[in-house]
């Protein structure tokens, strides 16, 4: 299987959002102009719902703006349908997300598989307003929604001996065309050590801006660690396992010299091929200073004491 590299985009050469959606404008007037045809992003505005209740979160504060709705929507990664930035808006619309169920395996004390709707209701849903940080150089911040992921690991029942755990995302070459396509090993695995997942930042993300999460996001459930490159964060997830050695994610199994394990957020660590040492955020020009763990160093740098992150990166 050829190594996939993603795009070596550099930071400057990322289009601006302005210009990625007066782009997508012009060849959305063409398809509806040319063959009348609904378009993807339109159908997955037809299936926005909000939640009931949310509690509107301040944790950790945060006082920067969101990004709009409209750019961390349409502009994102999702490679199981697709490897462009808009591939994910334009192809998930095809994703079916109910029947949804998450099947708990490996290091537990029962295998068990989770519905959806029961998942939804284990604990109170809360606003989560998290810096983003895409290994490629942009970033955004997001109301997510959703409940810590620690919720997710006390009632899988884990055995002593698990000290990590994968989370398995569905493919499946009906729904998601790019599955097909043996760019990346699918399925779509990522993974973290335990004591990371239980960390209270963590997050088991059911939708953003208050509203079930978008398909082209990672319908109906994903992970977030924001202190971590965006790509640890499996999108529509089906199945969490738990291991005990440390496991090959589909990014260190593409290039293990580019993506490691851990993949915290760090400036001072350069990816192979470019500069990690400042972003861009969705919707602005300039380019800001990327902070060590993403800016949440205090609350998660212990995690690491001992390790040397420049070998652990
Ligand atoms: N299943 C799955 N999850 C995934 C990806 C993917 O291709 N497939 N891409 C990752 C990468 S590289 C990023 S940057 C984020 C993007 O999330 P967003 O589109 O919600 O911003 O999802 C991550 N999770
Ligand atoms: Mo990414």
């Amino acid at each position: 299987m050829p190594t996939f590299r993603p795009p070596p985009i550099a930071p400057s050469e990322i289009t601006p959002p302005e210009v990625h959606a007066a782009r997508r404008r012009f060849s959305a007037g063409m398809a509806l102009g040319l063959l009348g045809a609904a378009l993807p992003a339109v159908a997955n505005q037809e299936t926005r719902r909000r939640f009931d209740a949310v509690i509107p979160g301040r944790y950790p504060p945060l006082e920067d703006k969101p990004t709009s709705y409209k750019d961390v929507t349409t502009y994102g990664n999702f490679y199981e349908f697709g490897p462009d930035k808009d591939s994910p808006v334009r192809n998930a619309h095809r994703l079916r997300v109910r029947p949804w169920t998450v099947a708990v395996e490996g290091e537990v004390k029962t295998p068990r598989i989770f519905d959806i709707e029961d998942i939804l209701r284990w604990a109170p849903l809360e606003e989560r307003i998290y810096r983003f940080r895409c290994v490629e150089g942009w970033s955004a911040i997001i109301p997510w929604v959703g409940f810590p992921l620690a919720e997710l690991i006390r009632r899988s029942e884990p055995t002593g001996n698990a000290r990590f755990v994968e989370f398995w995302t569905l493919a499946d070459p009906e729904q998601m065309p790019y599955v097909r396509v043996p760019f990346l090993d699918w399925p779509y695995i990522e993974a973290l050590r335990i004591d990371e997942a239980m960390h209270p930042l963590a997050l088991l993300a059911v939708g953003m801006y208050g509203e079930h999460m978008p398909k082209q996001n990672g319908a109906p459930l994903r992970v977030v660690v924001p202190w971590k490159y965006g790509f640890k964060g499996a999108k529509s997830i089906v199945k969490v396992r738990f291991v005990e050695q440390q496991p090959p994610t589909v990014w260190t199994k593409a290039a293990p010299d580019e993506y490691g394990f851990y993949s915290n957020v760090n400036p001072d660590v350069p990816h192979k091929r470019w500069s990690q040492s400042h972003e861009r955020r969705l919707g602005e020009f300039f380019k800001r200073k990327t902070l060590p763990f993403n800016g949440y160093a205090d609350q998660v740098a212990s995690l690491y004491a001992g390790m040397d992150l420049r070998r652990n990166f």
